[in-house]
């Protein structure tokens, strides 16, 4: 997916930049329609993204992480989210942002500390600070608000089976979604501030009037 557009001539002075993470089928992307209706209602122009992904560039390589047939080394499958996520952001978010543009991207760097740092690793120090180290020299620019869908892992699985094919990371045993779980935990303990922790469970409507309180829209 290359980012879909929406254009308005009241652009806002200052894009803003805001992440949507989670563990598999917590409803990402079922929540940035909703919010991306409500800035559409509000003529606030913005870009809807996605990772890994978001680029030609970072879409081919999206490709080859998700495939199931494929086989990786975790230190490859790190650095293809970081390869990926650094032609995104220069080619994708950083100039939206220049145009005064919103930027909703499902998923970034908080799902490489919980899939690669906790999921692959259980939170190895050793990892968790070669991740850091790619976060500070590849990624100049956080997002300004980060909404975290906190939902149980069996509702979101089940959530994610039926809709059909399961990706390379769907395939994963439960243990590994448990270790992804406490990564986000780990992210928010971190930064509490950006990332706005949001009950997932319930309807997708009370759901989204949450996420619309936490970001004053
Ligand atoms: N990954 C990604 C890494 O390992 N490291 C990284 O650095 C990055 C960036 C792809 C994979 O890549 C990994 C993590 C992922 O495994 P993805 O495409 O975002 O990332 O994959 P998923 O998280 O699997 O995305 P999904 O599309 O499965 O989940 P969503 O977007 O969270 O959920 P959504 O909106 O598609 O909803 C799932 C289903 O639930 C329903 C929807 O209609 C849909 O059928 N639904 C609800 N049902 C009931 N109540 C609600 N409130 C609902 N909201 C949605």
């Amino acid at each position: 997916m290359v980012p879909t557009t929406c254009t308005d001539s009241s652009q806002p002075a200052q894009g803003k930049f805001i992440s949507f993470e989670g563990t598999e089928g917590v409803g990402k992307t079922t929540l940035i329609a909703g919010v991306a209706k409500i800035l559409i209602e509000k003529g606030i122009d913005f870009i809807q993204t996605r990772e890994p992904g978001g680029s030609p560039f970072a879409e081919t390589l999206r490709g080859l992480l998700l495939d199931p047939a494929v086989t990786m080394t975790d230190d490859s499958e790190l650095l293809l989210m970081f390869s990926a996520r650094s032609d995104h952001v220069a080619t994708v978010i950083l100039p939206a942002l220049a145009q005064g543009k919103w930027v909703l991207c499902d998923r970034f760097i908080d799902s490489t500390l919980a899939y690669q740092g906790f999921g692959r690793a259980s939170g190895d120090e050793q990892v968790l600070a070669k991740i850091q180290i790619l976060i500070d020299n590849f990624v100049p620019k956080l997002p300004d608000t980060t909404i975290w869908l906190d939902l149980p892992i069996s509702e979101g699985m089940q959530r994610a089976k039926n809709r059909g094919t399961l990706d390379r990371f769907e395939q994963e045993q439960i243990a590994f979604f448990e270790r992804v779980y406490q990564g986000f935990e780990y992210c928010h303990r971190q930064q509490p501030k950006r990332i706005q922790r949001i009950n997932a469970s319930g309807d997708m409507a009370g759901v989204l009037q949450k996420v619309l309180t936490v970001l004053d829209i």
